[in-house]
């Protein structure tokens, strides 16, 4: 007897050939959409943390990283890039608010606030750096869980620390790796 595939099982094996064969990456959005409207399987990914959103690790592998991310109320991303990757964000539960932003380095750094949206459930979000930088947080103080895809996999990126007025380097850590939790973050 055949072992019925998951969810998430399919989706992995889909974006495999939807990263490689889509430049516009029309295909994958639709994959993350449907698998964020239809499964319940990243439940086992989802761990959140006290003091910061956390950032769960389904999997790496060279031309992807797919990762849960849990955000309690009131939490939210620094202003950030995307390290030159592409990032999509699929709403798996609850709702987060994105703050887009035109960060311009050297000389003159400086903050030109951008547009404001919501996405909720089910709805699948795309930013690449030259579309800007953006924040995400969960929204009407209630916790959410999105889906990010980064292709490639994205091991710091850059921060614009909004106290110092300067851009800063940040690494990325995970809170757990395949729903295991780290007790050292890597
Ligand atoms: N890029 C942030 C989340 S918002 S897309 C991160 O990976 O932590
Ligand atoms: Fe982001």
């Amino acid at each position: 007897m055949a072992m019925t595939q998951q969810p998430l099982d399919r989706l992995l094996h889909d974006l495999d050939s939807a990263l490689s064969e889509d430049a516009h990456g029309t295909r994958v959005a639709k994959l993350l959409e449907s698998y964020a409207r239809e499964a319940a399987d990243w439940r086992r990914f989802a761990f959140f943390e006290a003091t910061y959103y956390s950032r769960n690790l389904v999997r790496q592998t060279d031309l992807f990283e797919l990762i849960v991310l849990c955000w309690g109320p009131g939490q939210r991303s620094p202003i950030h890039d995307h390290a030159g990757q592409r990032c999509w964000m699929a709403v798996l539960d609850g709702e987060v608010r994105e703050s887009m932003f035109r960060v311009a380095a050297g000389e003159h750094t400086g903050l030109a606030t951008g547009p404001v949206r919501t996405v909720g459930r089910g709805q699948v979000a795309f930013v690449v750096d030259d579309l800007g930088w953006h924040r995400i947080e969960s929204h009407n103080h209630a916790p959410a869980v999105t889906l990010h895809l980064y292709s490639r996999p994205i091991r710091e990126c850059s921060v614009f620390d909004e106290d110092r007025g300067v851009i800063t380097r940040k690494k990325l850590s995970y809170h757990s790796i395949g729903g295991v939790v780290q007790s050292l973050r890597v």
